[in-house]
């Protein structure tokens, strides 16, 4: 047999890799004729890839390293637990001390009456746990007809039929047959591509009455919940205008339905506290967390639920749902050494007073580019629009995407990983981030972009759609 390891030659693990391993979210051969890119090690905010070739990742993995790479602590809680108990499930009424403790700090750590905790092995499942258990509160109250989800279009929850589902992402639902019935979606609060004239704050307003609107439209006895992130993440970095959530919130504290909060990437620090819930003042009946929960070092997720709607559905019989991997001992572990880790070395809190208002100074010049239309931050997730008309904030008359493209790859040539979306870019950086990884950051930053605006114009692309 032979052995496959880092100091193979680049060509062939991407060999091997194109024959045998099928990638999320890819055109599969199209990567496969151009070549994946291996990466071998990683260690505080710099990947390191199989030709030697250090990258500064501005994107924490997928939005999940928020402790940084290589903290040998979770490597030893990782085995010592292996050693101790590698597995053991949470059915048939069996429990073990990992998982107690990490709900038990989940509880104390939550906002609210968010006292207990329904595990999964990541968001998109932990988003299906709650479609069931939103739809089985209701039914438990003697109304089973409450059963529609409100979501939002650009959402994003996750890639299972429930979770992709309950995004609100075009190119998802065109495949596989979704979404599932009983989902409803309203418009996102995308100021600067949808806001037209209104100015930002009636726009908000506007987004969030939709919620309101939509309620009347389906009958208040047929809705469940709400769901939505407090920034959405994967559909650009959309943060929404000040009078949105405040307007969302009195709207479900008006009616009754339950409001799902979806802190999958924006919990454990990534806006500067906690929870974006408290960046912004939002209450909510089920928090979906994972990713920043165990900083990426092992799968797991899960749903945080209020004292009502847990103790009505424990009073409910058997709620019949639960994964194999629900509290794995090893990842509740090392997600506990990670809360202790973030808690302990201030990480949260040097986002929110030192780190996080050194970066949003520098990323708000991004708007002086002259390829820039909008620049927004909070905490450690940030965009910028690229358009080739600032004032008229308008889109590129070529494909959304054909620029963000470009962006992309000069990112990468310049030893940065930054994403695109359409034709948004966005960071995520590791919440470690010291101001001096901020001033390389944003060196890589403004060079890529320069590197695209001259590009664009000499390709003849800057042009207004
Ligand atoms: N909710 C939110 C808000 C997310 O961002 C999920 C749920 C699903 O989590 P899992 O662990 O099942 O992936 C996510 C995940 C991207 C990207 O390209 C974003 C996510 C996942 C993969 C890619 O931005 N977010």
């Amino acid at each position: 047999m032979t052995l496959i390891s880092n100091h193979m030659p680049t060509e062939e693990l991407q060999r091997l890799d194109a024959a045998h391993h099928m990638h999320p979210f890819t055109a599969g051969a199209e990567l496969n004729a151009r070549g994946v890119r291996v990466i071998t090690q990683a260690k505080g905010v710099t990947l390191t890839d199989s030709d030697g070739k250090e990258i500064f990742d501005a994107m924490a993995g997928l939005w999940c390293v928020n402790i940084g790479y290589g903290r040998e602590e979770l490597a030893q809680v990782a085995a010592r637990q292996m050693n101790q108990l590698p597995y053991y499930n949470t059915f048939f009424q069996t429990t073990h001390v990992p998982v107690i403790a990490l709900s038990k700090r989940l509880a104390d750590l939550a906002p609210g009456d968010l006292n207990h905790v329904f595990y999964a092995g990541s968001g998109s499942e932990a988003n299906d746990t709650n479609i069931r258990l939103v739809r089985h509160y209701w039914a438990a109250k003697g109304k089973p007809d409450k059963k529609v989800i409100i979501s939002r279009r650009n959402a994003y929850h996750g890639s299972t039929l429930g979770g992709a589902s309950l995004g609100g992402m075009q190119a998802m639902h065109a495949q596989g047959g979704l979404p599932i019935p009983d989902i409803a979606y309203i418009d996102q609060p995308n100021w600067y591509a949808e806001g037209g004239d209104s100015s930002p704050e009636d726009f908000g307003l506007e987004r969030a009455r939709q919620l309101e609107a939509k309620i009347a439209e389906l009958g208040e006895d047929n809705v469940a919940a709400f769901i939505a992130e407090p920034v959405q993440g994967a559909g650009g970095v959309i943060i929404p205008p000040s009078t949105y959530w405040p307007e969302l919130q009195r709207i479900c504290d008006a009616h009754e339905i339950l409001l799902i909060v979806d802190e999958v990437i924006c919990g454990f620090g990534r806006t500067g506290n906690w929870f974006g819930s408290e960046t912004y003042g939002i209450r909510p009946d089920i928090m979906t967390i994972a990713k920043g929960l165990s900083s990426g070092y092992q799968p797991i997720g899960g749903s945080l639920i209020c004292d009502e709607v847990a103790d009505v559905v424990n009073n409910a019989g058997d709620f019949n749902h639960g994964y194999t991997y629900s509290g794995h001992p090893v990842a509740a572990a090392v997600a506990l050494e990670n809360l202790r880790i973030l808690d302990e070395e201030n990480i949260v809190t040097n986002v929110r007073d030192v780190t996080g208002p050194y970066l949003a100074e520098k990323w708000a010049q991004l708007a002086d580019h002259p390829l820039i239309g909008e620049a927004k931050i909070v905490g450690m997730m940030g965009s910028v629009a690229m358009t080739p008309d600032k004032s008229a904030r308008a889109p590129f008359s070529s494909d959304p995407g054909v620029v963000g493209t470009i962006c992309r790859e000069n990112c990468f040539a310049n030893g940065l990983i930054m994403r695109h979306v359409g034709d948004r870019m966005i960071i995520s950086p590791p919440l470690i981030v010291t101001k001096s990884d901020i001033d390389t950051m944003m060196r890589l930053v403004v060079k890529s972009l320069d590197q695209t605006y001259a590009s664009v114009k000499a390709d003849g692309l800057l042009n207004a759609a």
